[in-house]
Parts: structure tokens; sequence; C-alpha cells
């Protein structure tokens, strides 16, 4: 049956998880009259303390049937729709049994893009998403658009159904779950900045990984536009398939018609212009943020920014949070968190700009199916120390073998207590886990403040 967005009510519609995508959607639907049923795989005891009072209170609405503790596949076939959390797994035995009665699966980006008619600008990636899409937004405001910015970086899309009327675009930072559970979803500038492995716990195989971040081109016709790195294989084998008009960019070579680095200088060669911008801001050092500014260029000239506004965006920003967030310089050594490195690549960038046999790492948390080992060569070059936590921690120093000193360290408190005991004067003490944060942390934001709270005690 295809599904309306906007006869919904009396509609039997399935929430899978309720975390901040499932309680949105559920709020939605609820507001649109369905009869919701939402599960989530934890316990309802530890589900509500993670709840505000508004969401407790919208959970006892008598229209509203509640299933915690599991997802019994019977009640995914009793439904006209279902609507999935990106952190579900799409092999739930309950889903398989829906779609063989075509029974229509959602996700939360699927549901909402049905009900928002606003250009979307979607960016996706292994690295750098967030810090490209908040560049994006920053540039398009001071260019005066009303823009809206959300997805992965942490508002759900459907939050944005009413904001939308009132609004010209829409970013959004998208994620490989994401993108597997779209339909629909249309981007009218698809962004693909690097793809490197992650999320190996979820994908069995590394192309499977490749297949969901290419579906960000799935509905993109001649008249969308295509951003995309120039020097990664990955990115060129989508972008060969797409229809959209497409843009170039790289840290590593020239681009005829597109965006490269020349010394400090980003050019930008387009029908008989040249543009010359400027990266000489010290909260995006590195290639990788080279390339990111890049994309945000290409975006922002798409949709008629100055240069000017552009230029005075870049020299502005003031960085992300937990992304190579200075914290502090004491007893003179430098710390840095980077909670948000969260694969192998992020950690491997985190290092690229830091001095040789300088920096004291501390690195780990949940495996998500991780290879550790190209890591090596790096830690031998750059690391006096490296400090593992959580279930990681055995599996990483297995990996990288005797490279440098290591020490399992289990907590981050206890890694912050050895680290700084061990480090000299001149040091730099990274935190950049290579790892998920969910063994021992509510999510990365939490990881990363509770390491600058150490931090700011020592
Ligand atoms: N759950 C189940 N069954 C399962 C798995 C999970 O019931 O099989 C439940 C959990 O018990 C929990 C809920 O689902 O109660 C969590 O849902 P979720 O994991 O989809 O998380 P949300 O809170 O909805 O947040 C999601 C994104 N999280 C993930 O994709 C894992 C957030 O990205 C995003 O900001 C938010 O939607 C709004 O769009 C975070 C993330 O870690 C930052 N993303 C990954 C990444 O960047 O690497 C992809």
């Amino acid at each position: 049956m295809e599904f309306k967005i906007d006869s919904m009510k009396g509609k039997k519609v399935l929430v899978v998880g309720l975390g901040k995508s499932g309680l949105s959607a559920l709020r939605f639907l609820h507001q649109k009259g369905a009869l919701v049923t939402v599960t989530d795989a934890r316990r309802e005891e530890e589900l509500k303390t993670r709840l505000d009072p508004t969401s407790l209170q919208l959970l006892t609405s008598n229209t509203i049937k509640k299933v915690f503790g599991s997802h019994p596949p019977k009640i995914f076939e009793e439904q006209d729709l279902i609507v999935l959390s990106p952190g579900v797994p799409t092999d739930l035995p309950g889903i398989k049994k829906a779609l063989k009665k075509k029974i229509p699966v959602w996700g939360e980006m699927e549901l909402a893009c049905r009900a928002i008619t606003i250009p979307i600008i979607a960016v996706t990636g292994t690295n750098g998403k967030s810090t490209t899409v908040t560049l994006i937004h920053e540039m398009l405001k001071k260019g005066g658009k009303r823009v809206l910015l959300g997805g992965n970086i942490g508002t759900p899309l459907i939050d944005f159904v009413e904001p939308s009327r009132n609004n010209d675009l829409l970013v959004v930072e998208v994620s490989s779950f994401q993108l597997e559970t779209i339909q629909s979803f249309h981007p009218k500038v698809a962004v693909l900045l690097n793809i490197a492995p992650d999320h190996l716990d979820r994908y069995s195989r590394f192309t499977d990984y490749v297949k969901a971040k290419a579906r960000l081109i799935k509905n993109q016709d001649k008249n969308d536009l295509f951003i995309g790195n120039g020097s990664d294989k990955y990115c060129l084998a989508i972008a060969r398939k797409t229809k959209a008009k497409k843009c170039f960019f790289s840290s590593q070579k020239k681009i005829p018609g597109g965006l490269f680095l020349n010394g400090s200088e980003i050019n930008y060669q387009f029908g008989k212009n040249k543009e010359v911008y400027l990266a000489r801001n010290n909260h995006l050092t590195g290639l990788h943020n080279k390339e990111n500014m890049m994309a945000a260029i290409a975006t922002a000239r798409h949709f008629g920014v100055s240069v000017e506004s552009i230029q005075g965006t870049l020299d502005s920003f003031l960085g992300l949070k937990h992304r190579m967030e200075y914290v502090r310089e004491t007893n003179g050594v430098t710390y840095y968190n980077d909670s948000k490195g969260t694969n192998v690549s992020a950690t491997l960038m985190a290092l690229a700009g830091l001095p040789d046999k300088k920096v004291l790492l501390i690195a780990g948390g949940r495996d998500k199916g991780s290879n550790y080992k190209p890591l090596k060569t790096v830690a031998r070059k750059k690391l006096k120390g490296l400090y593992l936590i959580g279930e990681a921690a055995e599996k990483i120093r297995r990996e990288l073998g005797g490279q440098t000193k290591t020490v399992i360290a289990e907590t981050l408190e206890k890694a912050v207590y050895l680290v700084s005991g061990d480090a000299a004067w001149g040091d730099i003490i990274l935190f950049s886990p290579a790892c998920a944060s969910y063994d021992q942390f509510k999510n990365f934001e939490h990881r990363g403040e509770t390491f600058k709270n150490l931090v700011m005690r020592l």
C-alpha cells in the first residue's frame, strides 16, 4: 500500500527504537492521529530514566501501545507502516516478516522528507560531516538564507516539518544507517566527503557500508548537484553513477573545473571564474578540514553566497565540540578532546596535524569490528604513549603490538590520571578513541564532557 503522509489518521504505525529519532517520530505520528505502537529493546524501567517528563507524559496516552524489552515479530505484521530509528538494524526478524507482507518500512528520515518540501542539502561521508554541515549552515545564513540544520548531527529531521514552512533550505547530516531506510529522500545538493572503513559491527562487509553511502544519490536527477571528493576512489565510483551535475574537490591534486589546494589557498575554478579562499583558520587545520571547507564553499556558491561571506565564515568558525577541541594547557601539557573520533580514520586524521614523539593518546571504547593496524606506523612515529580504555582495549593492544609504551587503563578516569602523570613539558594529550562510546558512556558527547571535566580537575 502506498502511504500518504497526510492521511495518517487511524493508521497503525510501529515506531522501533525510543531514542531521539523514535521519540520525535512518535510525537509527529501521534499528532497526525495515527495509532502508534512503540517498541524498544530496553526494559521500561531503564527507558524511563532516559526520558524527559513531557515524553513520559506522552507515553501515557491511551492511543499509544508500548512493547518494551524486546521486539516480538508478531507486532510488526499487524501494522500499516513501520518507522525505524537509525540505530536499529534492518535485519530484525519482525522487519523481514513485515517486508514479506509488503508493509512499508521507513527510516525516520524517510517519514520526515515526505512532509518537508523545501530543498535539502545532504552531507555524508565517514568523517567531517558535522564540520561541513555546520560550515554550510553558517555560510548560507551569512548569505541571507533562512536555513535549518539537522539529521545525524543531533536533531531528527521530523522535528523540522513545521519550521520548514518558514525556511528556504534544510542542511542535513546523513549517516549510512539513515540512508539504508530512505526511499524518496531526494537532496537537491548531495555532498560525499570520503569513505573509509567504519561501523563494521553493523555491516558484515565494507562494501555493504559503501552501498549504504551510495544511496545518497539514489533519487538525484539532472537538475541536482553532486559534490564529491575527487581523490577518494569510493566517492569517484559513486559519482560515476549519479545523474546530477558534478563538482569535485581535492586536497591531493589540481581539479580543473573544481576546487583544489594551492599552498594554503583554496582555488575554485568554474567557467571563466577563478576564486581564491584563504584557509587560515587554526580551528580548521589538516588536509581533511581543507576538504570540508571546499565542499562547503562549493555548496554555498551554488546557492549564490558571495565570496566575501564565505571567507568571513571560514575565518570566524570556532570549531566543533568534541572534534579536536582544545581543552586546556596545564604544566606545559596541552589537552585535546576528539571524542567524536569514533573510527580509525578519524583518529589518524586527528594525529596527522600533531608533532612527532610528543603525543600521548587515549583511545578505546566499544569496538565496531574495526581493524586498528592502520594506526601502527603513526603510533611508532608520533606517540610517546598509548592509554587504552573500554571493551576494545585488549584488541587494540594486540593489533598495534608494542609500537609505543602501551598501558591498559580500563576507564577514562584512570587513563587521564596515568597520562597526566607521564606527560612532560611540551607534550600533547589527545583523546581520540577510534571506537564507539556506548560501552561506558551514553554517547560521544557524554564521553567528551567526562574527559573535559576530568582534565579541568587536574
Ligand atoms: N534500539 C532498539 N532496538 C535495537 C537497537 C536500538 O530498540 O535493535 C533502541 C535503543 O534501546 C535506544 C534507541 O533505539 O533506546 C536508540 O535509537 P538510535 O540508536 O537510532 O539513536 P537516536 O537517539 O534515535 O539517535 C539517532 C542517531 N544515532 C544513531 O544512528 C546510532 C544519532 O546519531 C542522531 O543524532 C539522531 O538519531 C538524530 O538524527 C548519533 C550517532 O552515533 C550521533 N550516529 C552514528 C555516527 O555518527 O557514527 C551513525
